[in-house]
């Protein structure tokens, strides 16, 4: 596509965002590098447009605006001086709560710097006085990226509209020419895009969707009473439910919508659904994700307040509202869920892969993927930490549900290895529950300090060391391919640590088991009278792949003769 056009639809798809979110009216203020996003809001029909050369006197006047249609209002301008005008206005919109959308254009970055005209800094311009800085990037020739303007121009305009109100920044640099293409419409895809709701869930227009084929997508922490509201919907609607393991949709009670094996299940499967339901960010299961990026049914996202976290950008509707607030609303209804078939067919797929991870041999030898499973299969009454990265997907991929009153918990914020210790030790200090923390060499090595809250308040925790000598994660990702001299030192990164006598430092129990079963003893001791100790689990980067592998295969093969 040629630069003009890839401009051009860029914009479009960012102003059918601005639009969606309910700007009506634009204060624009006339320059050069503005060119293009000032045309294509002038141009379109849906929108009042303004111009006022002046950018501090338009900053204000479009504070007029917004006092008087008490609607969002957008201002744009060129790079440079024009931008610092509108300094003033956005200081008062921002102590008076207005809900203000500054565009500002900018030069590239290859212009940044090297005393191109019209530059200036306009990173975090406005400092403390937005609400939300945004710089966008520049624009490109893609879908994603069509995705991803939109997505900007939509929620920026809702952050600023959301409580408390206020202005927001989006800075946009474009490359010359800056004509875009008039004969442009805003790509198809975006049109049937977000219907931001009010708070109180009218379901009138989305309640054909509950009738239809549908998928629930869980994500984020969730509290075993939260987890169970969730599985009720799920039988509500007659659809099949996945989440992972931070979900608690696995440990808060059993559920025949709820498919544990997800990440097995989504490699292989045919079966599409009609529409999709989505709570919180996305699971941590890769093939989830995988196969959500292939579908294009509908998407309706359900969040408590207007900041949704969809990373595939790919909400169709969006309903604000509790998990508890979406129930009542569909419970007052009356309404036919689709026929049992539907996910008595996945349920089929949820048996073939529990089966085939059953009859997994491996998993009876003792390796750190056998020892997962062994741990989560004995938790009763007690908690789980787990540490990012494999121990959490090693939970995901290959345990089983279990419904003892058990709540998992997980940093899966920003999905660091660090503090991971320190989190456990906080948690255990709140809740006087056996409490297990399953965790990789290199995550424990990141935070020994941790171990000395649990030294000095006596916290009974009982660490899975699971210790590969390195991180692990890497050999499941494409950099496996690297040759072995760049692999070891980046991404191996062995720490050759004996971990006794860090135990030893911090007076915790030590235990190496070689067995399965001597393992399972350990873990068996530890929730009757529960101590603070770090039992290792000896193991080796390669094996959780090789083992993933297999069963991945076995399970292909599986279905194959189910449909056979
Ligand atoms: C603070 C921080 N540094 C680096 C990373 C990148 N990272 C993700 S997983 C990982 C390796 C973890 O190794 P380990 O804790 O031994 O677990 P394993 O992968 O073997 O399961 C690294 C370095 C990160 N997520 N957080």
């Amino acid at each position: 596509m040629s630069h003009q056009k890839t401009m051009t639809s860029y914009l479009l798809a960012f102003i059918a965002g601005l639009k969606t979110a309910g700007i009506k009216q634009v204060v624009i203020s006339p320059g050069s590098r503005s060119t293009p996003l000032a045309l294509l809001l002038h141009r379109d029909t849906e929108l009042t447009c303004f111009i006022d050369v002046d950018e501090r006197s338009a900053g204000f006047f479009a504070l007029g605006l917004i006092k008087a249609s008490k609607e969002p209002v957008a201002l744009v301008c060129t790079s440079g001086t024009a931008a610092a005008n509108y300094y003033p206005a956005i200081c008062e919109a921002d102590a008076t709560n207005l809900p203000l959308v500054v565009l500002t254009t900018d030069r590239p970055p290859e212009l940044r710097n090297v005393g191109a005209p019209q530059a200036m800094d306009q990173q975090q311009l406005y400092a403390s006085h937005v609400k939300r800085f945004t710089e966008m990037t520049v624009p490109e020739d893609s879908e994603e990226l069509l995705r991803y303007s939109h997505w900007q121009g939509l929620t920026n305009s809702l952050h600023a509209q959301q409580a408390p109100k206020g202005p927001v920044h989006v800075n946009l640099p474009l490359r010359e020419p800056l004509l875009p293409d008039l004969t442009l419409k805003a790509p198809e895809f975006l049109n049937s895009m977000i219907l931001p709701s009010q708070r109180i869930v009218d379901l009138s227009e989305l309640m054909p969707f509950f009738t239809k084929k549908g998928l629930i997508i869980v994500g984020e922490q969730h509290t075993t009473q939260e987890a169970k509201r969730y599985l009720e919907l799920a039988a509500l609607l007659n659809w099949p439910i996945v989440g992972d393991p931070l979900t608690n949709l696995a440990t808060c009670q059993s559920s025949p919508y709820y498919l544990k094996q997800a990440d097995l299940i989504f490699s292989q499967t045919t079966l599409e659904p009609e529409v999709i339901l989505r709570f919180g960010r996305l699971p941590v299961t890769k093939n989830v994700l995988l196969y959500l990026q292939k579908l294009t049914a509908p998407t309706i996202f359900v969040e408590e307040t207007l900041s949704w976290q969809d990373q595939l950008q790919t909400t169709n509707y969006f309903i604000e509202a509790t998990i508890d607030e979406l129930l009542t609303s569909i419970k007052k209804r009356t309404f036919q869920p689709i026929a049992t078939q539907w996910v008595t067919s996945w349920q089929v797929q949820q048996t073939i892969a529990t089966t085939t991870l059953t009859k997994q041999a491996l998993l009876t030898e003792f390796n750190e993927s056998a020892a997962t499973v062994a741990l989560v299969e004995q938790l009763k009454n007690s908690q789980l930490f787990v540490a990012n990265s494999n121990a959490i997907r090693f939970v995901d991929r290959l345990t089983a549900v279990n419904a003892n009153n058990v709540t998992i918990h997980g940093n899966r914020g920003v999905n660091g290895i660090d503090g991971l210790i320190s989190t456990t030790a906080g948690i255990a200090a709140n809740q006087a529950q056996p409490t297990f923390l399953l965790i990789g060499d290199l995550a424990f090595f990141h935070d020994m300090n941790g171990l000395q809250m649990m030294k000095h308040y006596q916290l009974p925790v009982t660490i899975v060391l699971l210790n590969n000598n390195g991180g692990g994660i890497f050999s499941f990702l494409s950099q496996n391919q690297l040759q072995p001299e760049d692999f070891e030192p980046l991404f191996g990164t062995p720490l050759n640590m004996d971990f006794q006598h860090v135990a030893k430092l911090y007076g915790a129990v030590y235990h190496q088991p070689k067995t399965l079963a001597a393992f399972e003893q350990l873990i068996s001791e530890a929730q009757q009278q529960p101590i603070f100790q770090i039992i290792e689990v000896c193991g080796t980067q390669k094996e959780p792949v090789n083992l993933w592998q297999q069963i991945c295969q076995q399970y292909q093969t599986a279905l194959g003769e189910q449909d056979g």
